[in-house]
């Protein structure tokens, strides 16, 4: 007889294509334990939005290894109790109400520039020549560093993002990521020293203001939480753009739709979020033993919860494979906030700080888009590909328009 491969997240066939293995993990591996990695994959709705909602039982200890050696110091996911809540409030406030408000100007005055001189050609590849570009010069402005800095941050922050998302790492990687996070926390601390002396209305200088039981926050403290917030605004957006058109071309009667009603921009990036989530794994740690349909996840195990997985559960959505700006079960304006259905921002304490900035963001530039890519298709000899397992979004989306 010819054995049958065991399945593997970590197999070529997976990574190619995702979303053909949910439907069987969901409903025979529920519970998949990956022996490579020594870790547990969770795929069904209610387990996954159990793990990040119990935050007792699942608990964000595996960032201790995963993230802190590159974040140079402990991110917001990693708090609790009333740290957690008093430097969360602190971001929160950043990226809602009047600082939103600005932060829109920007991202339109950053979108107008860098789309420009692609316009009289009439092709544009969205992720490589606008995306990538865009989502990191916006997270600049946020933070109130300067945009031609970008190509650099750029750099160390995809070594940084690397070593997060990466289920395994060479050592010689391990040493490039690491490089990265020590070139970008030196690029950090001469600017961190400046807010403090001279605070702006950016989020730097806003944290260097932060104290919490009456001491000021560390460079250490604040520098984490920089890099954290540079990773959390960069790495989706680009993604997510990306994935909005790609769902708009091949939905042409959406995309008419969108065109003739903006205001329904919305819940298409909603629907976007759902079925092909930018940030496909969150990771947890079992304080204790678990059950998920009947398999025991040992105390201390590692467990990834699949965010693209969960979100195509019929148990959780009608039709689940079908991109359906318009489903029912959508809820657009729930959709950014604690009680979306769709996982793509987490769930619980820890979900997203970034929900209203993301929409406001890729609302702003998808409206922009959209009247100066009349016609909008993929350029000729164009073949789709997507990339990577724990983000994962288009390598690049070349268009061509009228
Ligand atoms: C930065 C993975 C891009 C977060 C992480 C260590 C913590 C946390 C996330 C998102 C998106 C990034 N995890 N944002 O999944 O802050």
């Amino acid at each position: 007889h010819v054995p049958r491969t065991p399945f593997s997240v970590l197999s070529e066939d997976f990574a190619a294509s995702p979303y053909r293995y949910f439907a069987q993990l969901r409903e025979e591996l529920p519970v998949h334990y990956e022996p490579g990695i020594d870790s547990y994959f969770l795929s069904r709705h209610e387990d996954v939005k159990r793990v990040l909602t119990d935050h007792d039982a699942f608990t964000t200890e595996t960032f201790q290894v995963r993230a802190e050696p590159v974040m140079r110091g402990p991110v917001l996911a990693q708090m609790g109790g009333a740290e957690h809540t008093a430097k969360r409030a602190v971001v929160v406030r950043s990226f809602t109400g009047r600082a939103l408000e600005r932060q829109v100007h920007a991202i339109r005055a950053n979108a107008a520039e860098l789309m420009a001189p692609f316009l009289p050609a009439g092709r544009m590849d969205l992720v490589n020549d606008f995306g990538k570009p865009f989502a990191v010069q916006v997270t600049l402005d946020v933070l109130g560093l300067e945009r031609k800095d970008w190509p650099q941050v750029a750099a160390w922050y995809s070594g940084v993002t690397e070593f997060i998302t990466s289920l395994t790492l060479t050592p010689e990687r391990r040493r490039h990521c690491l490089d990265c996070a020590e070139q970008l926390e030196a690029y950090l601390a001469p600017i961190i020293e400046e807010r403090r002396r001279r605070p702006g209305e950016d989020l730097i200088s806003a944290l260097c203001g932060t104290e919490f039981g009456g001491v000021a926050m560390s460079n250490r403290d604040v520098t984490a939480l920089v890099i954290n917030v540079l990773l959390a605004s960069a790495e989706p957006a680009d993604k997510t753009l990306a994935l909005l058109f790609k769902h708009l071309i091949d939905h042409p009667e959406q995309l008419a739709q969108v065109r003739r009603d903006p205001q329904l921009l919305g819940a298409a990036i909603a629907e976007t979020l759902r079925c092909t989530p930018p940030v496909q794994l969150i990771p947890r740690q079992a304080e204790h033993d678990a059950v998920f349909a009947g398999t025991v996840v040992p105390a201390g195990s590692t467990v990834f919860c699949m965010i693209g997985a969960a979100n195509r559960d019929p148990g959780a959505f009608t039709d689940p494979d079908t991109f359906d700006i318009h489903r029912a079960d959508l809820g657009t304006a729930r959709s950014f906030t604690a009680a979306a259905e769709h996982l793509s921002f987490g769930s619980g304490l820890h979900q997203c700080v970034g929900t209203a900035f993301a929409r406001a963001e890729i609302e702003t530039v998808a409206a922009m888009l959209l009247p100066l890519l009349d016609e909008v298709r993929y350029s000729p000899g164009f073949r789709y590909r997507e990339a990577g397992l724990y983000t994962r979004g288009p390598l690049s989306l070349s268009l061509d328009f009228t």
